[in-house]
């Protein structure tokens, strides 16, 4: 099953997940170094620190990545790194280590695709209210100019913000994230305010591109299931993708939030009073591609109330079941559904015809050792990845603009309020040693990557 030729093959990470080194080199303190630092935040009290060392070991890093044979490296900007406090002028040694990875990514013949934001909101803003707070647009506007002016040199790939649902309806709707705040409406006041800021950064960086740059942005799908297709399941189906996934779509790709989406959350007062005039002209700010992450499904069935306030992430629900999830299930509790993402981008290529996708993240978490023979031996993660690029392959040969495959991640990392129990890595990292082992996934993948085409099941 081979790929297009050009296919993009690559990794993913973020800076706080892998960086550590938080209080170097006038580093600021972000959103989640606080929340982290907050007793029974983050599982096993971890914090960003040690993370991966990346931020000296990134040459090792580069590495690995060579070993697996990428051509593409999706990483993000610490904007604490850049402006300690989120406004001001630019920290000229956190922009050096930037350098020197973009130049290390680029001599060893790897693209730098850049993200900037990654859900570590430098402290201070979030001191002033953070999303919620519609200066924070203008701020991150900033941040991206300076960004952008500094590394645009070298670096052709740039995404504004990846998956705002979390920031948006995690750390501020439901709390499990940082900054850990608990309020429905604050979370789409969040989103509206993101999805403002990507709009806006689009086109401050529009503004000053070089030929040949690409601008994006990132976006977390879960295809909803249903056990049957009768109306009212249905209509449930719709209303968890509305909320989580075409809140988000729509504005960038149309201008419009969707009607339906805009009435299931009226009863919240939030997010039709955040909308002010020509927002949604600017968030309509014309994208090169989209980033498509995917790791799962979701199963839904109506409630018997209507007014059901469903439990769960999605700020406003009512009337849904979320059910739980069919095994075998990863380390995370997640299903395992492949074809959902063949669906998933059949969807988006008649959401958005002549867009070009990339699928920006995919992966699983597994709770991986290194054997006795010295491998990481992960056939389940393993398995995952490979039914899943066959996945991409179906939508590609179903007529898909699929560009590229970003798996997540090149290595295990802080997952977020998981802390470090969570192995999502295609290479194992021993936290305490800080010792890369490639698992076997990681050889599959290299095998797929050389050959530009996946075996068939
Ligand atoms: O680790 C995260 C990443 O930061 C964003 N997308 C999902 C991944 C796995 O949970």
């Amino acid at each position: 099953m081979t790929f297009p030729p050009g296919f993009v093959w690559g990794t993913a990470t973020s800076a706080f997940q892998i960086e550590g080194a938080t209080t170097v080199d006038g580093r600021g303190p972000s959103i989640w170094d606080t929340f982290a630092a907050t007793p029974g935040k983050v599982e096993g009290g971890d914090t960003g620190e040690p993370a991966c060392e990346h931020y000296t070991r990134y040459p090792e890093d580069i590495a690995l990545m060579k070993r697996l044979g990428v051509s593409s490296y999706r990483f993000s900007l610490a904007w604490p790194r850049i402006q300690p406090t989120g406004t001001g002028p630019a920290e000229p040694r956190g922009l050096a280590f930037y350098d020197r990875l973009v130049d290390a990514l680029l001599e060893a013949g790897i693209e730098p695709m850049v993200t900037l934001y990654h859900w570590d909101l430098p402290q201070a803003l979030q001191d002033k209210g953070g999303w919620v707070n519609r200066d924070t647009v203008d701020h991150f506007t900033e941040y991206a100019r300076i960004a952008h002016a500094h590394l645009g040199d070298r670096v052709k790939q740039w995404t504004t913000l990846n998956e705002p649902f979390c920031p948006a309806y995690l750390g501020y709707g439901i709390g499990i994230h940082a900054p850990g705040i608990v309020d429905p409406a604050s979370a789409l006041v969040a989103a509206h305010h993101l999805l403002l800021a990507h709009g806006r950064a689009m086109t401050a960086m529009r503004a000053q591109a070089r030929p040949g740059q690409q601008f994006s942005l990132v976006l977390n799908f879960s295809t909803a299931r249903v056990a049957v297709a009768d109306e009212a399941h249905l209509a449930a189906a719709r209303k968890v993708e509305g909320l989580s996934g075409r809140l988000f779509l729509e504005p960038v790709l149309r201008g419009v939030y969707p009607a339906d989406v805009l009435s299931e959350v009226a009863h919240l007062n939030a997010l039709a009073p955040a909308i002010r005039e020509g927002d949604l002209a600017e968030i309509a700010a014309p994208i090169d591609w989209l980033g498509v992450n995917y790791y799962n499904p979701t199963r839904v069935a109506p409630a018997a109330d209507p007014l059901y306030e469903t439990p769960g992430a999605l700020p406003g629900l009512r009337g849904v079941e979320i059910l739980p999830p069919e095994g075998p299930l990863t380390h995370t509790g997640w299903e395992q559904e492949a074809a959902a993402l063949t669906d998933l981008l059949r969807w988006l290529a008649e959401q958005a015809p002549g867009m070009p996708l990339l699928v920006t993240e995919n992966g699983s978490a597994f709770p991986d050792e290194v054997s006795p023979d010295g491998q990481v031996h992960d056939p389940e993660r393993t398995a995952y990845l490979l039914a899943h690029l066959r996945a991409v392959h179906a939508a590609i040969q179903a007529g898909v603009d699929v560009r590229g495959y970003l798996a997540w991640s090149l290595l295990d990392n802080f997952e977020w309020a998981f802390g470090y129990d969570k192995r999502f890595g295609l290479v194992h990292v021993d936290f305490a040693t800080q010792a890369r082992t490639f698992k076997d996934s990681a050889h599959a993948y290299a095998k797929v990557v050389a050959a530009n085409a996946v075996a068939p099941e």
